[in-house]
């Protein structure tokens, strides 16, 4: 192991291509065995008298032969947790099983279940049960006595949503349960974490979930999150008059490995562990439906607004002078560096919590860290969880006198990873997540650290142990690897314990959550503000304590269009501060690559520049044509620094993802369902970036609306019905649009969010055919640890919003709080009109009513031979805090 950890230490991308390789050729898929279960048949049904909720008992109709003894008693429970919401869990009625524990997601406890069913032994089996609560369009029903089915069906399109399949199959370690769905109608998106180069899943496919260390660059694999959640877009039923569009979650809330086989016109999981508990949300939009589905999973953390600036990252900066001298390549190039980040190079030998003393030492680190401070910058540095076996070292010697660390057959497990052999904190331990708070602290007291990068959280292990008992070695092998891989590849063994006895065969998804809730927290504790966590690995719920990037990309054009189902999907998961290495990780990249990449990566929510040690520089500064593009397009993401803070206060409280897919905004618009290669900031700016080499145009989708370039304001596309434009694309241009309706905030262009932060308000109003718009801006202070939350006044939310009658377009603010606009006199003062229909002579002004303003000056600006104008009103003093109209008047 020693060798190829020193391998790896060289080159880590040559050595994950290189195991990756291997793997390939020495194991071959086992055969996917096919269970046709005879399922089970309907014993007895109970409704409760608030029609809330129904519970039958199911009994085995005939044993299988294979992987395991059958269960001889389930017991179904269907209810409505909200009139959006209907839970259905099927378990054993005779024992408990593993479930995902309350403090991970919180939601209703099953607990009376057994006594609703032995309180009454009388009820008779019914041919049919239905359950629908009058609140719901949701309606569940059980079918046919033996063997049993049930759909869940919308009410108001009478179409089934999940129609379960006879065969369910329910054994200790093998649970299996299929859906048909419409192949012609249903539109799937989620199940992850995998790299497609689809957004919408492709029939035919395996969708594992096990967290491993697999690297992104690799299309299809499982890799370090798992979200058994997906999303159901349905296209209109021939000879019916809804809407296309409609759509519905579907949540298997369980942990545990398992493969899920789309097959168009079916879905089958096959999961080793747990119980089948499904949540399904009505929707009828995507957008509802993520706010469905955040409400129970967790609402995504806000973030500071720091964050949203530009990050660059390299795996392999040698020393401080290095950092010193990136970040001073940045300032001589005047492009915007916001975070500085380190890899493992920072520590001593490769522990965390210290700092190598010769290469990064703690003066120094702590000069440059205070510069970067003073310069509105941040600083941010890695860490993974295997602590070193180390009697020497004070972080090991305080995680085992607190007795944190995971075990396995009695004794601590010992796993290897970068610093040789170590320990794994047992973060289900509450006692582990006080000591990782205690060592943050500790670390920030040496080295004061604006946010944590947690890595290799899967768990990645650089060694396979061998088996101990029959968890190491379930009967149902999931296709880990696309290989079928035993479950324990380079990771923690199932076989270990966790802290209440909990095996890691059932845990093992849920540690990358339980690491990054224990980082958040020990970082609220240590800094008092909201904090900045990066996770790699990632399980249902984590965006409620951490942003995401997609991990070990390469740097390749394929990689390039990877990222953005990547980064749409983690969205889908209630993820939404995510993005991808740009430039790309693995390899070296090359100055066309790396200036596309930086062109659409300036516009994920996240945008870091990352590589992997031993690769050529990518600094955004080492070429003058990537740099001139990064200070293009990161000055657009920096003048729209009010805007994205806005989407993440929009994420924060309904779960609306920052970058979306195109048919969030259009769901009637069916074309929209099969775009992978532009997506959405918010609801009305669309990204869409060249992804070929050599390309200089791009066919982009337009929905129906008027669109216009959000760089330069010219009108470029009227679409009347959804149709594909060619757009010029020169090398050092990204096509990013704004579509008619919008009202978006927007600040001056800075090198930090700070100095960004200084600069008066703009506002953008786009308007539709109608001459209406509508948009909003969220305000506080950017780090305060809770978001408009309840002890604090200091936020402020306006809405905006234009309608156009008689003379011209009428601008009104309305203020849901004002308080930290107020406080701090922020002040608008620039309007910009587009979508005006004004003649070369026609006189345009302006007449503001109520706050502050007095003086304005009024340019009209015409654009694409006149039809279109650029109407741009100046000197505005417009107070934020306080509501104000503005009236145009146009004399023709
Ligand atoms: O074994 O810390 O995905 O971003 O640079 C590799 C070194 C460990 C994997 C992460 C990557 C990071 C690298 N890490």
């Amino acid at each position: 192991m020693g060798t190829q950890r020193v391998f790896c230490a060289v080159a880590s991308f040559p050595c994950f291509f290189f195991l990756l390789l291997i793997s390939f050729f020495s194991c071959s898929a086992s055969e996917d065995q096919q269970v046709v279960g005879h399922g089970y048949n309907l014993r007895s049904v109970s409704v409760d008298p608030s029609g809330k909720s129904l519970t039958a008992e199911l009994g085995l109709i005939q044993e299988t032969s294979v992987y395991g003894a059958d269960i001889p008693k389930l017991s179904l429970l269907a209810s409505f947790e909200t009139s959006d919401r209907l839970r259905v869990r099927i378990t054993d009625s005779d024992h408990q099983r593993w479930e995902i524990p309350q403090h991970i997601i919180p939601r209703e406890s099953q607990a009376s279940l057994r006594s609703m069913l032995e309180a009454d032994q009388s009820r008779s089996p019914l041919e049919s049960h239905v359950l629908s609560s009058s609140g719901s369009d949701l309606v569940f029903t059980l079918h046919g006595t033996s063997p049993f089915t049930f759909t869940v069906s919308r009410r108001s399109t009478g179409d089934n949503l999940f129609d379960t399949l006879p065969t369910v199959v329910f054994k200790d370690s093998y649970l299996e349960i299929s859906s048909s769905l419409p192949a012609d109608r249903a539109s799937i998106y989620g199940l992850g974490e995998h790299t497609k180069k689809s957004l919408k899943l492709v029939p035919n496919d395996t969708f594992t979930l096990w967290n491993s260390d697999i690297p992104t660059f690799v299309p299809d694999l499982n890799l370090y999150g798992s979200h058994p959640f997906y999303i159901d877009v349905r296209s209109s039923s021939p000879g019916t008059t809804y809407p296309p569009g409609i759509t519905h979650g579907v949540l298997l809330l369980n942990s545990n490995g398992m493969d899920v086989v789309y097959g168009g016109s079916y879905i089958t999981y096959k999961v080793i562990g747990g119980v089948l508990d499904f949540y399904f949300f009505a929707g009828s939009s995507p957008l509802s439906v993520m706010d469905q589905y955040t409400e129970l999973i967790g609402r995504p953390a806000p973030m500071p607004y720091w964050s949203l600036g530009f990050h660059q990252c390299k795996y392999g900066y040698k020393n401080v002078f290095e950092l010193e001298d990136v970040v001073a390549g940045y300032a001589e190039a005047r492009i915007p560096l916001e975070v500085m980040w380190t890899d493992i190079d920072y520590m001593d030998a490769f522990k965390d919590f210290t700092l190598d003393p010769i290469n990064f030492p703690a003066d120094r680190m702590n000069e440059f860290v205070d510069k970067l401070h003073k310069n509105g910058q941040k600083y941010v540095v890695i860490i993974d969880p295997g602590i070193s076996v180390n009697d020497t070292y004070d972080t090991f010697v305080r995680g085992m006198e607190q007795d944190v660390f995971l075990k396995r057959g009695g004794s601590y497990y010992l796993g290897d990873v970068w610093p040789g052999p170590v320990y794994f904190p047992d973060f289900l331990n509450p006692a582990a997540a006080e000591f990782w708070a205690q060592e943050i602290g500790i670390f920030r007291k040496t080295l004061p650290v604006d946010g944590l990068w947690v890595d290799m959280n899967e768990i990645s292990n650089f060694i396979t142990s061998p088996p101990l008992n029959s968890l190491d070695d379930p009967p149902y092998s999931i296709n880990n690897s696309g290989v079928r891989r035993p479950i324990n590849n380079k990771t923690v063994p199932a076989s270990a314990t966790h802290y209440g006895n909990v095996s890691e065969y059932n845990a093992h998804n849920l540690y990358g959550f339980l690491e990054s809730r224990a980082t958040h927290g020990g970082l609220i504790r240590s800094t008092g503000k909201r904090p900045f966590v990066l996770s790699r690995s990632t399980f249902v719920g984590s965006g409620k304590y951490a942003a995401h990037w997609t991990g070990d990309n390469g740097a390749t054009w394929e990689d390039l269009g990877y990222s953005i189902p990547s980064i749409l999907n983690s969205g889908l998961f209630g993820i939404p501060m995510v993005g991808a290495d740009i430039c790309g990780f693995g390899g070296d990249t090359t100055e066309e690559l790396c200036r596309r990449w930086i062109q659409l990566g300036a516009l994920y929510p996240f945008s870091r520049d990352h590589s992997a040690i031993m690769t050529s520089p990518q600094e955004l500064y080492v070429w003058d044509s990537v740099a001139l593009s990064a200070r293009k397009v990161l000055g657009l993401r920096y003048r729209l620094l009010p805007h994205l803070y806005t989407l993440m206060y929009q994420a924060h409280v309904k779960g609306a993802p920052l970058a979306r897919p195109v048919f969030f905004s259009f769901p009637e618009d069916a074309t929209t369902y099969n775009i992978s290669t532009q997506f959405l900031i918010g609801a009305g700016v669309m990204v869409s970036p060249v992804l070929k080499p050599g390309a200089v145009e791009v066919d982009a989708y337009f929905p129906k609306g008027k669109w216009f370039n959000l760089f330069n304001y010219s009108q470029s596309v009227t679409s009347n019905s959804g149709q594909y434009v060619t757009l010029d694309a020169p090398q050092d241009a990204i096509n990013v649009h704004v579509v008619g309706g919008s009202v978006l905030a927007m600040q001056g262009e800075a090198l930090t969010t700070r100095s960004a932060r200084q600069s008066p308000f703009e506002l953008l109003v786009v308007l539709d055919e109608d001459g209406t718009a509508t948009g909003e801006v969220f305000l506080d202070d950017g780090e305060t640890v809770e978001m408009a939350g309840e002890e604090s006044e200091e936020w402020s939310l306006v809405r905006f919003s234009t309608e156009t009658e008689g003379r011209g377009p009428k601008l009104r603010s309305r203020v849901v709080n004002g308080a930290y606009a107020s406080k701090h006199r922020l002040v608008v003062n620039k309007v910009v009109i587009l979508g005006m229909e004004l003649k070369e002579t026609s006189e345009v002004s302006v007449k503001s009513l109520g706050a502050g303003n007095k003086t304005s000056e009024v340019s009209v600006a015409h654009q694409n031979n006149g039809r279109f104008s650029v109407v741009e009103i100046r000197s505005l003093s417009l107070l934020m805090g306080e509501e104000f109209e503005l009236q145009i008047e146009v004399e023709a």
